[in-house]
């Protein structure tokens, strides 16, 4: 996950992780452009954080991941 120290919506993201129980590498952007430049085109041209991929699937930002998981589909990738 990319993020960022002051993002409410990193923190959901965050939270909602843990709760899954989930083992994840956070990637600051905070004063690293080439980490925000190197999501930003991971991401497809997106500048917000969150960035989140499990695995090689890219979910999206806070809100794609909550709504994934509303469907059911973030218990599915995370059990790989
Ligand atoms: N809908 C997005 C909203 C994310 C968002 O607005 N993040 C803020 C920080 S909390 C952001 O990246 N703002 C622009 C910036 O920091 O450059 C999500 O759920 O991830």
């Amino acid at each position: 996950m990319y993020s960022s120290g002051m993002c409410p919506y990193c923190y959901r993201a965050k939270a909602l992780l843990q709760q899954k129980g989930a083992v994840f590498r956070e990637i600051s952007v905070d004063m690293n452009p080439q980490a925000r430049r190197e999501m930003r085109e991971k991401a497809g041209g997106v500048n917000t954080v969150p960035q989140i991929w499990i695995d090689d699937t890219h979910v999206g930002g806070c809100d794609d991941m909550y709504a994934l998981d509303a469907r059911g589909g973030l218990d599915t990738l995370l059990a790989g």
